[in-house]
């Protein structure tokens, strides 16, 4: 039976993932931006944890997807492909949640744009993707190194995004984020951390008994003024296609600009170079007060 051989895996959970993370961020080759002078992608990170069995995971059946995976069973297929099933025992399964911060000059560059993203949003996008990818990869061979099996969600076979009808996946890092105490939702949808808005996510899950993380006061739009307060909205007005009211984020219409509207981008109307599947956006997360901290 795999047990948990790391000693500081075993006292500090939360201490090891972040060196790991950190290491990874300083030495991953994905972490530079080529045609940005090889400056960072991210140059920052927070990490949280929660329990595999804390019941908010049922929730998210209703508030995300149906068939939002939950983390008990989601580590029981993966002990089960390892021949270790009977390694999980309750309480003893931990969801890893971080959010990388945007480097503070990409999210600059972002802000001062209004139609859509600055070149160096789209490239730290999809770049930024693909080093996430590799981080969760590196994330799950380290912890299973150290005697705990894991598993990412979103690099499974089985993950999937609706985009008819309910416009969700059946994993949701954010709402892994929120189980994890690393913030809270906002107006325009998006996850207000202590380091603001302009981050991006990963989530794992481990047979690792860790203490979690509290989560934030005041419920899952607690760190929004809009949403909570009734104040700012600084980000209804810097959507270019008005996808963001008092009443919301209108999902369908922000993907049919981002995957559609921002084309001309992609296709060198506004400059060589663009990347990606799409330009990537990004407006409502730069030139607000929550970009890079947790406002009020
Ligand atoms: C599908 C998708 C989209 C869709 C829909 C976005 C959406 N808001 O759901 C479209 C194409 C529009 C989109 C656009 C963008 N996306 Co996108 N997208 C995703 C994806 C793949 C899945 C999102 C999902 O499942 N949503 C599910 C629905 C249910 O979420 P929701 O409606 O926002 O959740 C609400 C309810 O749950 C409600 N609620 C009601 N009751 C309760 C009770 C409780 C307890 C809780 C917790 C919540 C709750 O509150 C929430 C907020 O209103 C994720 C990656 C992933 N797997 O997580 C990235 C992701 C959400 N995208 C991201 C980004 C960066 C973008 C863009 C900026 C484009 C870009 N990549 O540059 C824009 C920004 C749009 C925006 N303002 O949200 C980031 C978010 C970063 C952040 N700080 O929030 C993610 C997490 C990718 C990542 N790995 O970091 N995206």
């Amino acid at each position: 039976m795999m047990t948990v051989q790391n000693p500081e895996l075993a006292q500090d959970g939360l201490a090891f993932l972040d060196g790991v993370i950190r290491d990874f961020l300083r030495d991953s080759p994905l972490n530079r931006l080529e045609h940005f002078g090889g400056e960072a992608v991210f140059t920052d990170v927070q990490v949280g944890l929660a329990r595999g069995d804390d019941p908010i995971f049922q929730t998210f059946r209703q508030v995300v997807h149906p068939e939002h995976g939950l983390p008990t069973e989601l580590l029981a297929s993966r002990l089960d492909a390892l021949g270790e099933r009977e390694a999980t025992v309750p309480g003893s399964v931990a969801v890893v949640a971080y959010a990388l911060s945007m480097h503070p000059e990409t999210v600059r560059s972002n802000a001062e744009q209004t139609v859509g993203p600055s070149l160096r949003w789209n490239h730290s996008r999809w770049q930024g993707e693909a080093f996430s990818n590799a981080l969760l990869a590196h994330l799950v061979e380290t912890l299973e190194a150290a005697g705990a099996p894991a598993l990412a969600p979103s690099l499974a076979a089985d993950y999937r995004i609706d985009r008819e009808g309910r416009i969700a996946s059946n994993w949701s890092h954010r709402h892994a984020a929120y189980a994890a105490g690393l913030g809270t939702f906002s107006l325009n949808d998006g996850f207000i951390t202590p380091k603001g808005i302009a981050v991006w996510f990963g989530s794992l899950v481990t047979a690792a008994a860790m203490v979690p993380t509290p989560r934030p006061e005041g419920g899952h739009l607690a760190n929004c003024l809009a949403a909570s307060r009734g104040t700012c909205g600084a980000c209804m007005a810097r959507c270019p296609v008005q996808a963001i009211s008092r009443e919301g984020h209108d999902k369908a219409r922000c993907m049919q600009e981002i995957f559609l509207g921002q084309k001309p981008w992609l296709e060198g109307a506004h400059g060589p170079g663009y990347i990606g599947k799409y330009a990537g956006c990004g407006l409502c997360m730069t030139g607000v007060p929550c970009s890079m901290r947790k406002p009020g």
